[in-house]
């Protein structure tokens, strides 16, 4: 088999790009390691911010989104037993995030793809880069008991944090990567909303999160020991730590529970992002620990970003548009990650319940709150202000 883009990974970036290739006429196949029904089942990211939704609805696939995601024009931060509204919309000058599940995402981009014939190749295994020069390459892999091979020019690397392509292009260099000392346990469950926007608390015990991915299902995370199992925890103890959390007043009456997620809070940088006719885009490039909700946020702008280039270079006769890619993925990374931490940082408590800490933090906040200056400043980064091109 022969084409132009190789992409390795089916998920929301893979996706999201086969689209836009096929938009602009470019020839392309995604490889996808699991099956249609398992990656469409994949709860993961909640929240859009503003960039990416305007976005999707530029490029034509935000129906759904538009009718059914769930606007938000404020978030809640509690902290010292009192939880305070912070009006992103007014803050920003008219910028919001959308709750919009990546499982609604991702079944909307394959729903559009496949009406338009063009579906990625599901339940691949041993896939493999082979590239003998800048304008050839091949990805090697096994369907159906029997080995395939598909020609292209070039490949990218949509395949998450723990997919191949990254390995390849991280041969012999020094990963950048940063571990934190806790975790989170998340649950989704059939619980109405306790506010129609999400709400980040701070407490001496740890970080908590309420959000939702309807008017009748509820995401909610807990910060929780690095090394915690989910069966460490039971629907009723990870009730009674979250209402300890949000303080007595809230009344909570938890639903059924219908899937639960440990996530290691972690950061990780790709060495490059290009290597000759090789890229990667979204988790492959970069993971963020998920507190500032940018992960599938930045992934969506590195797929813009490389539709870009992929039409400089190959309509427009740039042919240095996909190193500027790789530079230009490599600062989002970067700036991303330094989103994330100073959330992380900002809402987490140290595993050893330090009490100096813990009122440094508070100070913090506090400081965040009481500063229209520095509080413009944070709501411009967490609802993505800037346009993407
Ligand atoms: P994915 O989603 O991991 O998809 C990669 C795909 O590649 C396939 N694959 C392979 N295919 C072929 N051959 C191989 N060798 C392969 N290896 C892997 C996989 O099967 C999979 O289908 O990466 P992608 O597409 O880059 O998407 C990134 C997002 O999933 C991720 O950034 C977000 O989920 C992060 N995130 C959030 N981001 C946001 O912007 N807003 C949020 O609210 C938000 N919440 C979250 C999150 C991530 C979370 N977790 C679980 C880490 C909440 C959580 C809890
Ligand atoms: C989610 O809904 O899963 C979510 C929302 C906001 C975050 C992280 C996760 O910061």
């Amino acid at each position: 088999m022969q084409t132009t883009v190789g992409i390795i990974g089916g998920g929301p970036t893979g996706l999201l790009l086969s689209y836009l290739l096929d938009g602009l006429g470019i020839d392309n196949e995604v490889l996808e390691r699991r099956s249609r029904a398992h990656v469409e089942a994949r709860v993961r990211a909640g929240q859009l911010d503003h960039a990416s939704v305007m976005y999707l609805r530029r490029i034509g696939v935000a129906a759904r989104l538009d009718a059914e995601g769930l606007p938000q024009k404020g978030m809640n931060l509690r902290f010292r037993d009192r939880t305070r509204r912070i009006d992103l919309e007014a803050l920003t000058g008219g910028a919001y995030c959308t709750i919009y599940g990546q499982s609604a995402l991702t079944k909307d981009l394959i729903s559009i793809q496949t009406e338009a014939g063009h579906s990625p190749t599901y339940e691949v295994s041993d896939v493999c880069l082979e590239v003998s020069s800048d304008t050839s390459a091949a990805i090697v892999y096994r369907k159906d008991g029997g080995e395939h091979r598909l020609n292209c020019r070039f490949i990218v690397g949509c395949d998450g944090a723990h997919g191949v392509t990254r390995a390849f292009l991280n041969s012999g260099t020094p990963q950048s990567a940063r571990h934190l000392p806790f975790s989170w346990i998340g649950l989704l469950s059939d619980t109405p909303p306790i506010s129609r926007e999400l709400t980040y608390v701070y407490h001496p015990e740890g970080f908590a999160l309420w959000s939702m991915r309807s008017p009748a299902v509820s995401r909610t995370y807990l910060q929780c020991a690095r090394d915690d199992r989910l069966e460490d925890w039971s629907d009723d103890r990870f009730w009674t730590e979250f209402s300890r959390r949000m303080g007595p007043e809230t009344d909570i009456r938890p639903g059924p529970t219908t899937e639960r997620v440990m996530v290691r809070m972690q950061g990780y940088v790709a060495a490059c992002m290009q290597r000759g006719n090789v890229m990667v885009a979204g988790d492959a490039g970069h993971i963020v620990p998920p507190s500032a909700a940018k992960g599938l946020n930045m992934a969506i702008a590195d797929v813009a970003d490389l539709v870009g280039a992929f039409k400089a270079l190959l309509f427009e006769d740039q042919g240095d548009a996909l190193e500027a890619y790789g530079r230009s993925a490599m600062r989002r990374a970067w700036l991303g990650q330094y989103l994330s931490w100073r959330m992380t940082d900002l809402l987490h408590s140290p595993p050893d319940g330090n009490p100096f800490e813990n009122e440094i933090k508070l100070t913090q906040l506090d400081a965040l709150v009481s500063c229209p200056g520095r509080l413009r400043e944070f709501c411009d980064s967490y609802v993505g202000k800037e346009a993407l091109a």
